[in-house]
């Protein structure tokens, strides 16, 4: 396959992927729902935009054709034009991330148990159908986001999964509040940590299993959910079944799926994936001179703000003197988008976009706003947010050695003729 150059996004590629389909089925050639279903029909591939970057489509169990990083265990991307159909991401094209390959391939609702243990008074086994009944069930829209979501387009090169745009995605998840079934356990004086495991191992059984803990505080906050639906249905399977930890506004990665054991600790976790990984620089930007070794990490936290255009892809030709609705989605780690500027000029002027429903504070937040070329020739969009303690995106990209926490403002170049 022919080297992409640099300049190119995912969703050109998306967009080139789907012009391939469309021609070989001879379809019209309007990106949307009939695009995404001509990818199903034959997923064919894509280029993301930047070394190394051509990836496979492949429809997995109860999902789309999505971008695969690897098949074992399954990491799957979302196509960036999924954002632009819908503030909620479907389902069927929720990225999916995995560490190990020892993923469940099928599980028994009924035999499932949820044991709550550690620093407790009553230790708990609880059915799916008692986790159901333990309080009122809630709902809340949340953004998913893995901390190497957008890795890809660092330089120099950041270890780990070299991912695009789409390892994020935004649902109504619906569960009990962790809070509700700690208390039913009682917790006892001296608890420091709440660690979760699930039902995933690794294969050879010496690598460390993938388990992840929260502060106290933070575990009984009455936000942080066990859930077993997102956008009102049963979780995928690649997406947690039967129930998954949501922790609005932090990393996916303490999001654990098929949750099982839920250990409340009287000191803080020291297992792997606290301790060694998913660690950033412990200071204000979480970022370091490109090249070099933090001197002090902490466990990664909240999101910072990102924005991104979803209706308009790389390299879309617009018309002179014709006025386009440009759209987009913005997010942070739950203070909520207070702000969205847009510019057409490489960011030289900036101008207020309009803000969509606000559907909470940890959703994907839509925005708009007109953009009418004048002249003919390539235009330079830009779309940057604030939040409401008044933090931003940088306008060039902070590193760090794992490629955490990307939120540069972005670039999407259209040509007006
Ligand atoms: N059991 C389990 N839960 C897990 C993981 C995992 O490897 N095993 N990966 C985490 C990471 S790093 C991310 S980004 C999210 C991704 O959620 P998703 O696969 O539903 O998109 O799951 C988290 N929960
Ligand atoms: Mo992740």
């Amino acid at each position: 396959m022919a080297k992409t150059p640099q300049a190119l996004t995912a969703h050109t590629a998306q967009r080139r992927a789907f012009l391939i389909q469309a021609s070989t089925l001879g379809a019209a050639s309007a990106l949307g729902s009939t695009a995404l279903a001509a990818l199903a029909a034959n997923p064919g591939s894509v280029t993301l935009s930047f070394e190394n970057g051509e990836r496979e489509l492949i429809a997995f169990p109860q999902k789309r054709p999505l971008i695969v990083l690897t098949s074992r265990p399954p990491q799957l991307e979302t196509p960036f034009a999924v954002f632009n159909e819908g503030v909620l991401t479907p389902n069927d094209a929720f990225f999916v991330r995995y560490h190990w390959s020892g993923i469940p391939t099928s599980i028994d609702a009924q035999s499932y148990r949820l044991r709550i243990g550690g620093n407790v008074n009553t230790p708990l086994e609880l059915t799916l159908a008692e986790l159901k009944q333990m309080a009122d069930a809630v709902e809340l829209i949340a953004v998913n986001q893995c901390s190497g979501n957008s890795r890809g387009h660092f330089t120099p090169r950041a270890n780990g999964g070299q991912l695009s745009n789409g390892a994020m995605g935004n649902a109504r998840w619906t569960g009990v509040p962790l809070k509700k079934v700690l208390e039913k356990a009682g917790i006892k004086a001296g608890a420091v940590q709440v660690s979760f495991n699930g039902l995933d191992k690794p294969p050879v059984g010496d690598g460390p299993d993938f388990v992840k803990a929260l502060n106290i505080d933070h575990a009984l906050d009455g936000e942080v959910m066990l859930a077993w639906q997102m956008n009102g249905a049963d979780l995928p399977l690649l997406n947690g079944y039967p129930v998954r930890l949501i922790v609005p506004g932090y990393y996916g990665t303490y999001w654990v799926k098929h949750v099982t054991d839920i250990t409340v600790t009287d000191k803080v976790f020291d297992g792997f994936w606290m301790s060694t990984a998913y660690r950033i620089p412990d200071n204000s930007c979480a970022c370091i001179e490109p090249g070099t070794a933090p001197t002090k990490t902490t466990p990664i936290n909240r999101f910072n703000v990102r924005s991104f255009i979803t209706s308009l892809a790389e390299g879309t030709q617009v018309k002179v003197g014709r006025e386009t609705v440009v759209r987009g989605i913005a997010f942070d780690g739950g203070y909520g988008i207070t702000e969205v500027a847009f510019s057409s000029d490489g960011g030289n002027s900036w101008h207020p976009a309009r803000l969509g429903k606000d559907l909470g504070k940890y959703s994907f937040r839509e925005w708009t706003a007109s953009f009418k070329p004048q002249r003919k020739g390539p235009y330079d969009l830009k779309v940057r947010a604030v939040n409401r303690i008044g933090q931003s995106q940088p306008m060039t990209a902070l590193w760090n050695p794992m490629g955490y926490m990307r939120n540069v403002v972005e670039s999407t170049r259209v040509l007006a003729a």
